[in-house]
C-alpha cells in the first residue's frame, strides 16, 4: 500500500515551485492556522515547507488533549500493552525509514549517510530500548522494625508525572526528541512536545507513526514556534504541565528555568559544552586522529558532544596538528543526498553568523589559523546554503573567549600541554561540563584522568559510543539531572512509597 506522509517532502512528489505544510498535531488531528513560519532547507537557503505556528489557545489544547489522554484508554493500559504500542511506533518509524531520513536531511541539511545511520535507527531504538526497560524495571523495598518492635514493609510503585513538555533543539532532532519522548510514554505519560522551529518535519512525522502504532488520540501532541512569546514558553509557563524535559542552549535553560518556578515543575536540562579532548603522546596515533576528526567535524561540528578543546602532549602536538588537518581538508562539503558529501552545512544563515562572528574574533584574541576560517564556494545554488569551512586554530590563550564559550561548529582549538596534571587542569578549566574524551595506550592513565574529568561522560579510545541505558547528562552549565536507562524511568515517573504495618 502506498503511504503518503504529510511531513516528508518527497512523498507527494511535490514540483519544486509547491511548498509543504507542516501543521500541529493536537488531540490526534493535524491542525492549521495562522501565522504560519518558514521552514528552510540550509543546503541552498530555499523555503521547503511553511510550519503552522500554534497559539496559546492552540498549545492549551494539546496541554487539555494530553491529560484527557491520561484519564482514556492510555492510563488504563498495562505495561505490557504499553510496552507492545510503543515497539510499534519503532516498526512503524523502520517501515517509513526513507520518509524520516529525507525529512530529517531536508530539514537540517546534515549528510544522508549520517541520517540514515545514526538519527533515525537511533529513533527507533529508543522507543525499543526504553519499552523494554519498563517491563523489567524493578523498586525497591524494605523490611524494617517500628519502634514497638513489630514490622513493616515499604514498597514504591511506579506513576506517570502526567503532562510532560517536551521542548528539543535543531542539531540531532528526532533522535532527541525520541530520547525523551519514548521514556515519557513508557512511564505512561502523555507529551506535547515543541520541536525546534528550525527542524519541524519529523517531529510531525512521528504523529503519523504514532496513529498507525495505536497510540491513543491525545498521548503525544505537537506545537510548533518559537520560545520566547511563543509555543516554547507557553509549555513552560503552563500549570497544567507536569514536568519539562529539555535540551538546548544554557542560556535558554536558564530562561526556562525561570518560567517554571512559579508552578514548580521537575525540569531535565540537557545543556551546551565546550568538551575537552586529551591526547596523550603514547596513545594509537591513526586512532586518536580519525576520532578527534569525527569527534570535531561530525554533524558539522553541531553535537553537543563535539570537541571544541583539544589538548595535545607536546611531544606529537606538531605532527598531530598536521594530521588533524589533512583530515579536516579531506573532507567533503556538499548536497547532503550525495554519497560522498560527509560535510553538510550549518543550520541557519543566523547560526553560521555566529561561528563567523567566532572566527573573527579568534582572529583579534591572536589565534594562528591552521586551516579553515571562511566559506567555500561552490559555483551553484550551494553558495545560497550556509556551509563553513572545517577550521582549526592553535595559539589562544586558555582564558580567550573563543576557547571558554561553546561555538557549535566544524572548529576546534589544539593546544600542547606537557604533563597530565596540567592536561587535566586544563580540561577542567570550563564552566561546561558536558563530555571529555582521552586518547591514550596505558589503560590505567585512561581510568585515572576519567575519573578526574569533571564532566557527565567521558570516553576513552573512542568518542560517542552511546549504549542508551547509561547515564547522560552534564554538570556546571551543561546541565541537571541525567536520562538514559533507568535514570530516565525516574525522572519520568513518581514514586509512591507504600509503608504497611504488618
Ligand atoms: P536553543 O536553546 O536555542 O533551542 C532549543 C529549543 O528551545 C527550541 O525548540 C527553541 O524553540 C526552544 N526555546 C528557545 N527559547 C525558549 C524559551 N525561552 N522557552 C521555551 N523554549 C525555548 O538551542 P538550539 O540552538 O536549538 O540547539 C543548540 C544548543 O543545544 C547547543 O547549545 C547545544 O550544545 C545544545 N544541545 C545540548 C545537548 C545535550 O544533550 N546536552 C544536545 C543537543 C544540543
Ligand atoms: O545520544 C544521546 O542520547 C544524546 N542525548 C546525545 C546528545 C547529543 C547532543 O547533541
Amino acid at each position: 500500500m502506498l503511504r503518503l506522509c504529510l511531513s516528508c517532502y518527497d512523498c507527494l512528489g511535490l514540483p519544486g515551485n509547491l511548498v509543504k505544510l507542516i501543521r500541529n498535531y493536537i488531540d490526534g488531528r493535524f491542525v492549521s492556522g495562522k501565522p504560519e513560519f518558514a521552514d528552510v532547507n540550509p543546503a541552498d537557503g530555499t523555503t521547503i515547507a511553511h510550519v503552522t505556528e500554534a497559539n496559546a489557545a492552540q498549545v492549551d489544547e494539546a496541554i487539555y488533549a494530553a491529560r484527557q489522554a491520561l484519564r482514556g484508554e492510555w492510563g488504563q493500559l498495562s505495561v505490557r500493552e504499553r510496552a507492545a504500542r510503543l515497539h510499534r511506533v519503532a516498526d512503524a518509524i523502520e517501515e517509513r525509514f526513507d520518509c524520516f531520513v529525507q525529512a530529517e536531511v531536508a530539514d537540517t541539511g546534515k549528510p544522508l549517510s549520517l541520517a540514515s545511520s545514526l538519527d533515525v535507527p537511533r529513533a527507533a531504538a529508543n522507543f525499543r530500548v526504553f519499552a523494554d526497560l519498563i517491563k523489567m524495571a524493578g523498586l525497591e523495598s524494605f523490611q524494617t522494625e517500628t519502634p514497638d518492635g513489630a514490622q513493616a514493609l515499604n514498597y514504591a510503585v511506579r506513576k506517570p508525572l502526567g503532562v510532560v513538555g517536551v521542548i528539543t533543539p535543531w542539531n540531532l532532532p528526532l533522535l532527541l526528541l525520541t530520547w525523551k519522548v519514548a521514556p515519557a510514554l513508557a512511564c505512561g505519560n502523555s507529551v506535547v512536545v515543541k520541536p525546534s522551529e528550525e527542524t519541524p518535519a519529523t517531529a510531525t512525522l512521528l504523529a503519523e507513526a504514532m496513529q498507525e502504532a495505536g497510540i491513543p488520540r491525545g498521548v503525544y501532541n505537537v506545537v510548533h514556534g518559537f520560545g520566547p512569546g511563543s509555543a516554547g514558553e507557553c509549555l513552560t509557563q503552563h500549570p497544567d504541565v507536569n514536568a519539562i524535559t529539555f535540551t538546548g542552549e544554557s542560556k535558554t535553560g536558564a530562561a526556562i528555568m525561570k518560567s517554571v518556578a512559579s508552578t514548580v515543575k521537575p525540569v531535565s536540562f540537557e545543556l551546551g559544552g565546550k568538551n575537552a579532548a586529551i591526547v596523550f603522546a603514547d596513545c594509537n596515533f591513526e586512532d586518536a586522529v580519525k576520532g578527534l576528526s569525527d569527534a570535531v567535524f561530525l554533524n558539522t561540528g553541531q553535537v553537543c558532544l563535539c570537541a571544541e578543546r583539544v589538548y595535545v602532549e607536546g611531544k606529537i602536538f606538531g605532527e598531530f596538528v598536521e594530521a588533524l588537518k589533512a583530515k579536516a581538508e579531506g573532507l567533503n562539503p556538499g548536497w547532503p543526498n550525495e554519497e560522498k558529501t560527509n560535510l553538510g552545512p550549518l543550520i541557519s544563515a543566523q547560526h553560521r553568523e555566529k561561528v563567523l562572528s567566532y572566527h573573527r574574533l579568534a582572529k583579534e584574541e591572536g589565534a594562528t589559523l591552521v586551516t579553515g576560517g571562511g566559506v567555500p564556494q561552490f559555483g551553484d545554488d550551494r553558495d545560497r546554503g550556509f556551509y563553513v569551512q572545517p577550521t582549526i586554530y592553535t595559539g589562544l590563550r586558555e582564558s580567550a573567549r573563543c576557547v571558554k564559550e561553546e561555538i557549535f561548529g566544524p572548529v576546534c582549538h589544539v593546544a600542547p600541554f606537557d604533563s597530565e596534571e596540567e592536561a587535566v587542569a586544563m580540561a577542567n578549566d570550563t564552566k561546561y561540563g558536558l563530555a571529555a574524551s582521552i586518547w591514550t595506550s596505558n589503560l590505567k592513565r585512561g581510568h585515572r584522568v576519567a575519573q578526574q574529568m569533571n564532566v557527565g561522560i567521558t570516553w576513552v579510545n573512542c568518542w560517542f559510543l552511546r549504549d542508551l541505558r547509561t547515564p547522560f547528562g552534564g554538570v556546571g552549565l551543561s546541565g541537571i539531572g541525567r536520562e538514559g536507562g533507568m535514570h530516565s524511568l525516574n525522572f519520568y515517573s513518581e514514586l509512591n512509597n507504600i509503608c504497611i504495618r504488618l
